[in-house]
């Protein structure tokens, strides 16, 4: 059975990329799978240390799952460092995965800047724990953003390597199921998994600037539009937001060359569960001063019911606090399984 995983950093205001990149499909998602939704607080502390309210940023990640319709009866929703073995199946997986492979990751080369030398060794590791994130629970589908194709497919690799390097301990302790990766028929135990990336927004970028992504850590407020945000100031976002001064083309393929364009049709395509192909069919020949305020309507109109629930169950935490603690312990009781396994086909003695 298709099992979905996916996780949101507890690193700052969410924004709507976050929201349609991410949580929008997880919501999505829960209607025909088994969902495992995540705050993942481990991976928070690779790029700064030290935050001012950890707590109060789970809770608000938390908080925007529930608000935005993910049901934590149906599905688990819980913190990541409630469940330990994340970050023991992130230690073997250190061991299996290559130096080499974490250097060429993109996110790390951005994050790390030019002092590389000086990153956090956990940055370096990132996807590692990502890897783990997900292959604990033997997930085999994940909803993100396009900017974490790369680290998915980090974790192929990695899955792989391990049923190759342990493909004669797996067999022995009668676990894995024979399985074809590309061409090769292998023997896996741990399964390859599926990033689901598609849709018309898989990356949405910054309002200020269409060919970079739209990011909790830009500067400018203005770049991008946070799930707290109220209608003003949505509506004063999208104003401001840069365009060229052409008209909408009619055809998707007008779009070319015209990123800020792209971006904002994508947006409007996401929020309204449509294609960029409808939306230039109605607003096509149309100016921004007509579109703009159509797209702050439409993101106001899905966007405010969700943070004003969002802070209706902030205002007092016990409500989330006990969504999180039962969703760890379901979560824990499914990673032991798995880790019982692992240890078992390593060799360590439990
Ligand atoms: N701009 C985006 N468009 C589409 N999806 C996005 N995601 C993030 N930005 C966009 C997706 O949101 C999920 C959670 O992201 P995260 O919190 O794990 O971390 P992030 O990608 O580091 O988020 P930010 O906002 O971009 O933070 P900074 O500024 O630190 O880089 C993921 O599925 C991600 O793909």
């Amino acid at each position: 059975n298709p099992l979905v995983f996916s996780g949101v950093q507890p690193t700052g205001n969410l924004h709507l990329g976050n929201y349609l990149g991410a949580i929008r499909k997880f919501v999505a998602l829960q209607e025909n799978n088994d969902c495992i939704y995540c705050v993942v607080d481990l991976h928070s502390i690779t790029a700064q240390l030290v935050h001012e309210d950890l707590p109060g940023q789970i809770r608000s990640i938390a908080a925007a799952f529930i608000a935005s319709g993910i049901d934590p009866e149906k599905h688990i929703v819980f913190n990541q460092s409630a469940v330990p073995q994340h970050a023991e199946l992130a230690w073997i997986f250190n061991c299996v995965a290559r130096i080499g492979w974490m250097n060429r990751m993109t996110q790390f080369k951005d994050k790390a800047g030019k002092d590389r030398e000086n990153a956090s060794l956990g940055l370096l590791a990132y996807p590692s724990l990502m890897a783990a994130d997900i292959l604990v629970y033997r997930a085999t589908h994940v909803p993100v953003g396009d900017d974490q194709k790369q680290h998915l497919e980090l974790t192929r690799d990695i899955a792989q390597k391990f049923n190759i390097d342990f493909m004669e301990q797996i067999r022995r302790h009668g676990y894995g199921v024979d399985i074809i990766v590309g061409e090769e028929p292998i023997h896996a135990y741990f399964p390859p998994v599926e990033p689901l990336i598609g849709g018309p927004a898989p990356r949405v970028m910054s309002l200020r600037d269409g060919t970079k992504k739209m990011s909790k850590s830009d500067p400018s407020d203005l770049s991008r539009i946070n799930l707290m945000d109220d209608a003003d100031t949505i509506s004063k976002k999208i104003r401001k937001a840069k365009t060229d001064p052409d008209a909408l083309p009619s055809e998707v393929d007008g779009l070319a060359g015209r990123p800020e364009a792209e971006n904002l049709v994508g947006i409007y395509a996401a929020l309204s569960d449509t294609s960029k192909e409808k939306v230039l069919a109605e607003f096509g020949g149309q100016q921004f001063s007509v579109f703009k305020p159509a797209l702050a309507d439409l993101a106001v109109s899905v966007l405010s019911p969700i943070t004003g629930e969002m802070r209706h169950l902030m205002d007092d935490p016990t409500h989330i606090d006990t969504i999180l603690r039962k969703g760890g312990e379901r979560a824990r009781a499914r990673a032991e399984e798995t880790m019982r396994e692992v240890r078992e086909i390593i060799g360590f003695l439990q």
